[in-house]
């Protein structure tokens, strides 16, 4: 399917940023009658954060007049004999411990004695235990009383969240690196959190332009604020291919020694690949890996003579068009190629999922395009691995379990809703709406506008459950914000387009369709600008969001 380049967007952005400029918030949130006159000494507006007002925004809330105020004899108090209630404990630690200046030491473990093991925060696990129905493996919940903040899950992955929302509690101050005067006070009362969707996704395209492991491990960080459980690498393109195959060693040791713009690029040995894992492991993001095929290949034909048809290797390439390369359908060699690459890539991934790619085969028949991925999808299944693709996969013929995403525009693709309604699950990323390489307005220095103009409210006010037409809303696991790199290389450019659209996207993920609305959204999008200038993250500055003056 061929890009569209309407503008279509444009006006209505405008009108939008028009409308939003100057706006003021009117908040949907009750602000927390507990909450008191500001401290003196604090900073203006020192008022506790009220509960509600967190990105995405809880699943329920319960305000009580009971605020917790963290101080030097505070502990963090976790679940006994759980290594990873205990990391998750190190690292909220290791958020709170440089701004407040306080201890926070770790201990496992509590009293239940009546008035003992005051002042804490405890990361407690329910397990199977009936307290934790309906918290899923994901869900949380906070309590907040004068004495203790208690975050209960059923897993550890459901206490990283709950400090997430703490984090979004506390004052904005609470990010920065340096002593800062607190207090750091928290609304009393309790929150009961769920996802709506077990696939929240981001993408990163470090084929355009390579990222390094450090890069990607910064990006996780800031993922992992807004409750992201996957993270996309786009491992392969046209530019370049970033990650080791020791059984086809040129493919990253040529084809990964270039990138847009003619730069170094790079790749990820195994090795790098694991610690990439292993840290989005540590924020709770599975990675999935892509290999994309068989269009979007230059980087791999440039490298291997044999994979092309007529048996001559392509130039590298380092400019941005799409659409031009593919591998040899008809070739044997190319399944060797693909088994190979897909057991390595398979081996080095602890999650269930493996990309294929898939999008914008121009160069491929549409026969040759079914039969490789007739070829292509078993494989995936003989190294352990639920195939996702590109939602041209729809086209040819979806294994049994595959996974389609979506990246088309307005969900009016039949053969989506066709294989929506015959078991392929989808994942949304309409590229009018999720892509975050997208400029937010004509004078966005960065980005592409082939899907239009995307700003805050374009890119948040949407139902991923009804936006395919005729897809069953039980088809749809989940959402993902695509960011790919032809014009962005720098972390500064990634923050500066995904923030603020990539918490809009984040929250259609998690929150209950009913929290959905745009008025209340932006009240706490524009709460969520100091904690960026608190952890350095370089955004938007949407006319649409009505930010705090700096
Ligand atoms: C389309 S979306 C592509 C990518 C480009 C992107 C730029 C998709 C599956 N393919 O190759 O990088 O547009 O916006």
């Amino acid at each position: 399917m061929a890009r569209r380049r309407i503008r279509l967007s444009l006006l209505c952005s405008l009108l939008l940023a028009v409308a939003a400029g100057a706006g003021t918030a009117a908040t949907a949130s009750p602000s927390d009658p507990a909450a008191g006159p500001a401290a003196p000494g604090a900073a203006a507006g020192a008022r506790p954060v009220p509960l509600d007002r967190v990105v995405p925004a809880p699943a329920s809330v319960r305000p009580a007049k009971t605020p917790y105020t963290l101080g030097p004899h505070t502990r963090i108090q976790v679940a006994p004999g759980s290594r990873a209630a205990r990391q998750v404990g190190d690292y909220l630690a290791g958020v709170l411990r440089p701004s407040t200046g306080y201890r926070l030491p770790v201990t496992a473990g509590w009293s239940t004695a009546p008035g003992r093991g005051g002042d804490a925060i405890r990361l407690r696990l329910l397990g199977t235990s009936p307290s934790g129905r309906g918290l899923g493996t994901e869900g949380y919940r906070l309590e907040v009383n004068r004495r203790t903040i208690t975050i209960s899950a059923r897993g550890p992955a459901g206490l990283f969240h709950g400090v997430q929302t703490l984090r979004q509690l506390l004052p904005a101050a609470v990010e920065r690196n340096t002593r800062q005067s607190g207090p750091w006070t928290v609304s009393g009362g309790t929150v009961t959190d769920v996802p709506r969707y077990a696939y929240r996704g981001a993408m990163l395209d470090v084929s355009r332009h390579f990222f390094t492991v450090g890069q990607v491990k910064a990006y996780i960080d800031q993922l992992a604020l807004y409750k992201i459980n996957t993270l996309h690498l786009h491992l392969s393109d046209d530019q370049g291919w970033r990650i080791a195959i020791d059984s086809w060693p040129r493919l990253a040791a040529y084809g990964g020694s270039t990138q847009v713009g003619g730069g170094p690029g790079g790749f990820y040995s195994k090795a790098d690949y694991r610690e990439i894992v292993r840290y989005a492991a540590s924020r709770y993001l599975t990675v999935v890996p892509e290999i994309d095929m068989p269009g979007h290949t230059n980087a791999a034909l440039a490298s291997y003579a044999e994979l092309n048809c007529d048996g001559v290797a392509p130039p590298l390439y380092t400019g941005t068009e799409v659409g031009f390369s593919s591998l040899c359908a008809p070739k044997e060699v190319t399944y060797d190629f693909a088994d190979d690459v897909i057991r390595e890539v398979a081996a080095l991934t602890p999650g269930r999922y493996l990309h294929v790619g898939g999008d914008e085969a121009h160069s491929t028949s549409h026969e040759d395009f079914v039969a490789f991925m007739d070829r292509v999808q078993p494989l995936v299944a003989k190294y352990g691995k639920t195939v996702i693709g590109w939602h041209q996969l729809t086209g040819a013929r979806p294994a049994k379990g595959a996974i389609a995403q979506y990246w088309g525009q307005d969900g009016s693709e039949k053969e989506v809703a066709d294989a929506a309604r015959a078991g392929t699950r989808l994942i949304l990323s309409p590229a009018n709406r999720a892509y975050l390489d997208m400029k937010y307005d004509k004078d966005t220095p960065l980005g592409q506008d082939w899907a239009g103009l995307v700003d805050a409210r374009q890119s948040y006010d949407w139902d991923p459950g009804a936006y395919i037409k005729g897809a069953p809303a039980s088809s749809v696991l989940g959402v993902e914000a695509p960011l790919w790199t032809e014009t962005l290389s720098t972390s500064a450019h990634l923050e500066y387009m995904a923030f603020p659209r990539l918490p809009g996207i984040a929250e259609l993920g998690w929150s209950p369709s009913a929290t959905h609305d745009w008025a209340g959204y932006r009240v706490r999008l524009a709460a969520q600008g100091p904690r960026w200038d608190a952890l350095g993250i370089d955004y938007y500055r949407s006319p649409q969001v009505p930010w705090p003056t700096r």
